[in-house]
This record gives C-alpha cells, sequence and structure tokens, in this order.
C-alpha cells in the first residue's frame, strides 16, 4: 500500500508530465526556429541546436537522476542518508569534478557562440550593399552601387488572406549566392529591421547607421517585418526579400533602371497633363504613401490625422500654395513628412490634384508638374 505522501507525489508528477505532453501537442506545428537560407542564419540556427541538444542532456540526466533518488532512497523504503559521503574518494572529487564539467560544458558553447557573434558583427566587403530606411509605415530600400530604389508598402489583402499583413507591393530583391551589406536607418521613429530565414534583426536609429550582412543560400521569398514598436501603423510594415539567381539579378537591375529612367523621364517633361490623368496617377500615389495616415475615404483619424475631406487646405482655393507647401515640406516636429525628397515633381502635382478633387473637396484645380518644380 502507498504511503499518503507517496500518492501526493505521484500525483504531482503524472499531472506534471500530462501538461507538458499537452502543451507540446498544441505547439505541434512549429517546434522549432525558421529553416535558414543564409549562411550566417545557419550558423545561428546551429549555435541553437547546440545549446539546446546540451540543455536537453542535462535536463534528463538531472531529472532522471532526482526521479531515482525519490524511488529509491525514499524514506518509506527505509533509506538511510549516507553520512560518511564526503570522506569516500567520489565525496571528495565531487567537488572539483563537478565544476570542471559544468565550465567545460560552458566553454564549448561559449566558443561557438562568440564565433557566431563575430560573424554577425563582420564588417568584410560586399557585393551589393543596400541602405535600409524604416519611416512611418514603411521601408524604403536604396541600392548604395546602383541608382536604385525600391518603397516597400503593404500590400492590402483581404483579412483571410494567408498573406495579410505579410506581403507588400514591391519587395527587395536581392541574389543568391553573394555578400549582402544592409545599413540601417530611420526617417522618424525607432524602426527594427530583420527576416528570420536570412538576416538577423537590427535597430533603425535616426540619424545613425546600423550595419548587417547576409549570404543567401537558397532562392525563394523571405518575410520579417518591424521589430520595434513604432507607432500606431507598426503592425502595416512588413519587410518582404525576392532571392533570385545572380543572373536572374542582373537582369532585373537592367529592367528596373528602364523603368526608372522612363519615369524621371515622363516626370521632368513640361508636359501639361490632364485632369483624368492627373487624378489616376494621384489616387495611385495617394494609396502607396498617404492612406496609412489619412485613410482611404479621407476622413483621417480624428485627433491623430487631419481629414483631408474639407480640409481648409485641401479644399479651400485660397490655399492651394499651403497645400503644396506641407506635401513638399512636411511639417516639422509632426507625422507630416516631407515628401518633396520622395517623390518627383508629377507625383507630388497629381497627389496635391488628386486630394483637391476627391471626396467631395470641389477646390478643383488641377496642378501640374512645373508648380512643384517652383514650390521647392
Ligand atoms: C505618417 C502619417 C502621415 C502620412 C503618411 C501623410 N500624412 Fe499628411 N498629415 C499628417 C499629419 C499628422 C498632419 C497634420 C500636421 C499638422 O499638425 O498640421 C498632416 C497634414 C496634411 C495636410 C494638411 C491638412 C490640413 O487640413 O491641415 C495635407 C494636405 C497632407 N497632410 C497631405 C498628405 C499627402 C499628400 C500625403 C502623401 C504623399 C500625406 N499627407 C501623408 C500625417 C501624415
Ligand atoms: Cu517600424
Amino acid at each position: 500500500m502507498l504511503h499518503k505522501r507517496d500518492k501526493c507525489l505521484s500525483a504531482l508528477f503524472i499531472t506534471g508530465v500530462t501538461c507538458l505532453f499537452s502543451s507540446m501537442a498544441h505547439a505541434a506545428y512549429e517546434y522549432n526556429l525558421t529553416p535558414p537560407a543564409s549562411t550566417l542564419t545557419q550558423e545561428i540556427f546551429d549555435l541553437h541546436m547546440l545549446t539546446t541538444i546540451v540543455g536537453t542532456i542535462i535536463m534528463a540526466l538531472v531529472t532522471g537522476m532526482i526521479i531515482y533518488a525519490l524511488i529509491n532512497f525514499r524514506h518509506a523504503k527505509g533509506a538511510i542518508p549516507d553520512q560518511e559521503f564526503h570522506n569516500g574518494w567520489f565525496g571528495r572529487w565531487a567537488w572539483v569534478l563537478v565544476p570542471v564539467i559544468v565550465l567545460s560544458i560552458d566553454l564549448t558553447i561559449a566558443s561557438s557562440a562568440s564565433s557566431t557573434l563575430s560573424s554577425v558583427e563582420s564588417h568584410d566587403k560586399a557585393d551589393v550593399t543596400v541602405k535600409v530606411i524604416g519611416s512611418q509605415w514603411k521601408w524604403t530600400y536604396e541600392y548604395m552601387d546602383d541608382d536604385i530604389k525600391i518603397v516597400s508598402n503593404l500590400k492590402k489583402l483581404e483579412p483571410t488572406d494567408p498573406l495579410y499583413l505579410r506581403d507588400v507591393d514591391d519587395p527587395l530583391v536581392l541574389p543568391t549566392g553573394k555578400r549582402v551589406r544592409f545599413l540601417l536607418t530611420s526617417s522618424d521613429v525607432l524602426h527594427n529591421w530583420g527576416i528570420a530565414e536570412i538576416v538577423p534583426k537590427k535597430i533603425n536609429i535616426p540619424g545613425y547607421i546600423n550595419e548587417t550582412w547576409t549570404h543567401i543560400t537558397k532562392e525563394g521569398t523571405y518575410r520579417g517585418q518591424c521589430y520595434e514598436n513604432c507607432g500606431t501603423g507598426h503592425a502595416f510594415m512588413p519587410a518582404v526579400v525576392r532571392a533570385v539567381s545572380p543572373t536572374e539579378y542582373e537582369q532585373w537591375k537592367v529592367t528596373r533602371k528602364a523603368q526608372q529612367a522612363q519615369a524621371a523621364a515622363e516626370a521632368s517633361a513640361d508636359k501639361v497633363w490632364a485632369k483624368a490623368e492627373l487624378m489616376a496617377k494621384g489616387e495611385a500615389v495617394y494609396t502607396k504613401n498617404c492612406l496609412a495616415c489619412h485613410q482611404a475615404n479621407g476622413q483621417g483619424l480624428p485627433g491623430v490625422f487631419p481629414a483631408l475631406a474639407g480640409s481648409k487646405i485641401a479644399n479651400n482655393s485660397a490655399a492651394l500654395a499651403e497645400h503644396i507647401a506641407i506635401v513638399v515640406k512636411g511639417k516639422a516636429g509632426t507625422a507630416m513628412a516631407a515628401w518633396g525628397p520622395q517623390l518627383n515633381d508629377l507625383d507630388i502635382a497629381a497627389v496635391v490634384t488628386y486630394e483637391r478633387n476627391a471626396w467631395g473637396n470641389t477646390a478643383g484645380e488641377l496642378v501640374q508638374p512645373k508648380d512643384i518644380k517652383a514650390a521647392r
């Protein structure tokens, strides 16, 4: 017959084991870290596996010894504590052996960890350098050796879509098999860029450059997000990288540069645009850059972002200059950024025209690229 205390102990043990296994069942769909797709994240992954395995073995040994002792040396079985333990050879050497074992395990992990850490912090020469700029609430990527700039905005998807809040309109494109350096910074508040499969996250600090790197080993699309709570739109700035073969990357660069050159030529031509053209372009520019704050219906968010529908600037014929000025130069100390450096004359002319004619606004003017050029 079981002693009362033993009954208690076995009940506790069974509850513990049941809890452990039921929580494992819940997490069955995701046991481990995201599978790595770069040399650096592979190193980090291996270090994680090493520590997990060492930890698991130690846990199994210690738990096993405790359980063994609980069962075999229990009072009910008539066990008597060994008063002479410290006088035997094992009792004497245990005080030396235990720290030696612990230290050697520590040093195994530490040497691996310090070599991984020095890889993370390495500044070797890179084949491609990309400046990653965080801003509320999007990522801008500038290729430092090529005249290419990508603005990655959240792609609007239905909540039922598997990629809801995880996809962008224009992802960062990178080659596999090349060393890529990232220079991280921010144009407003703290952001934090990283993508688990290919690059550890690092913080984006305004006025400061942080550096990290990758060497992607597998083609594919990799997704991360902003990891620093950066305001109300924090959840709406996913980071997406499309990794392609070096040849495909070279082709992509050529096409991309041609597209950019065409857009720039279009924007700088002293062409007079018709209302329909400006409105269509303006809506696209608005959706991409302004909608996150001023909202699709132009109503903004009361108390945070002003409504543009019926606004005393956007819907007032006397305030056209003011409207252009706030879009080009922004408003210091508020979330309204200067769009002058980010958008070309045509984009700004189009979006201002759009705002003055959409959502029931009747200010009505058509703004042309030359008006923006004059206001810069
Ligand atoms: C990050 C949020 C944010 C984004 C994105 C943004 N704005 Fe604003 N905008 C603001 C805030 C905040 C103000 C109010 C500034 C102030 O206090 O006067 C503002 C003010 C304005 C105003 C003046 C409205 C009024 O009645 O006072 C206009 C016009 C405007 N924004 C146009 C734009 C355009 C065009 C874009 C896109 C190219 C844009 N905004 C993108 C936050 C934003
Ligand atoms: Cu952010």
